[in-house]
């Protein structure tokens, strides 16, 4: 995961390591040609000659970065998040951060600066992993138990992007957490839509909702809720056809199925692979429904980390899960730290 990007990070922080140079004591003043610039300063009267060493060692130990060497780290910190797929908006605040938490850092003896570069990155990377948006999953769906009313989810996306996989693999989870999960096979649009939702669901024995190809497919969402409340059903999730942005009519038509549904949660699937445009896709369909959060699928096979990086500071909403593989075992909770451990891991 992150190949890539996390070689460039690795790149960075060995240059901050080589600028990290000895700070130059300043020029003692001389009198006139005849002494030597380099002579030892003189130990002032007052003071004892093992104070002066020491204090000469510590200044030499001592290293500071210097704002021009900075400016050089973080152009090359820019191209690489850039080229990496990195929102420009992330790739600033994580630029502005560096700068701050290395300009003019002055580092005692004993400070490893590629130790200090590596954190002030690490930092700034987990400042836009972290929103103030949270969504805890299990908690939401077990307070929804308690009041005895199923928790409903909607999946959207683009074709192909993974919300049928995401599903099912899902279903598991919150099976294997317990839950009572019915499934909603409103893709009623693509023509294996119905028919590979109910391939997962038989592999895991989940029921789905279903109707013929071409209907309605709020109506199918609406029975699966209906079914789900009327059959004691803790969980509903929502398969919706996949979407461009552009395509005004199926827009329309999965704003409908949120109007009908009221999912709890409306969860946007984004495939890592596309890098920035699952990103700018995220953004479009918060503006069209309003997603509570994303799930990125294909972190396995994404060597560059844009999306992951960028799609919960650009949308302010969090990132549930990954998808790590197309097996149904291959969703792992999200957690800033496995992003963070993999770019700086060994
Ligand atoms: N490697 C890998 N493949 C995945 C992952 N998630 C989904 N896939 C694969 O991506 C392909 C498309 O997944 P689907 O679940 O059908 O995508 P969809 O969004 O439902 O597609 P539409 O119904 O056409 O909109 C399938 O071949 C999945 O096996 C993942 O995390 N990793
Ligand atoms: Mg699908």
């Amino acid at each position: 995961m992150f190949e890539k990007l996390k070689q460039k990070l690795k790149r960075i922080v060995e240059r901050v390591g080589k600028k990290a140079a000895p700070e130059v004591p300043p020029e003692v003043p001389t009198r006139g040609p005849e002494v030597p610039s380099k002579a030892p300063p003189k130990i002032l009267p007052h003071e004892k000659p093992g104070k002066k060493v020491k204090r000469a060692m510590k200044r030499i130990l001592r290293k500071r970065l210097a704002p021009a060497d900075v400016d050089d780290i973080v152009w090359d910190l820019q191209v690489g998040l850039l080229e990496s797929d990195v929102a420009v908006p992330v790739a600033d605040h994580v630029i502005e951060r560096v700068k701050e938490g290395l300009t003019g850092r002055k580092l005692g003896r004993g400070e490893d600066p590629k130790k200090l570069a590596g954190e002030v990155l690490r930092q700034a990377i987990q400042e836009v992993l972290t929103t103030e948006q949270k969504v805890d999953l299990l908690k939401f769906i077990e307070a929804k138990r308690a009041r005895g009313e199923p928790a409903v989810m909607v999946f959207v996306g683009i074709n192909g992007h993974g919300k049928t996989t995401t599903i099912a693999k899902l279903a598991r989870y919150l099976m294997g957490h317990g839950y009572k999960v019915v499934l909603a096979a409103a893709d009623t649009y693509r023509a294996a839509g119905i028919e590979q939702l109910e391939i997962h669901a038989e592999r895991l024995g989940v029921e789905v909702i279903k109707q013929r190809r071409g209907a309605d497919a709020a109506a199918v969402a609406y029975d699966a809720i209906a079914h789900a409340k009327a059959r004691g059903f803790d969980v509903v999730l929502v398969d919706t056809a996949g979407r461009m942005q552009t395509d005004v009519n199926l827009m329309d038509e999965m704003r409908k199925i949120c109007r009908v549904a009221k999912p709890d949660l409306t969860i946007f699937v984004g495939d890592a692979l596309t890098g920035n445009d699952a990103v700018e896709q995220a953004r479009t369909f918060d503006q069209a429904v309003g997603i509570d959060g994303s799930i990125l699928c294909k972190m396995d096979a994404d060597a560059r980390g844009g999306a992951a990086l960028s799609i919960s500071h650009v949308t302010g909403k969090p990132i549930l899960f990954l998808g790590t593989g197309q097996g149904y075992e291959d969703l792992v909770e999200f957690k800033p730290e496995i992003i963070l451990n993999a770019l700086f891991g060994d």
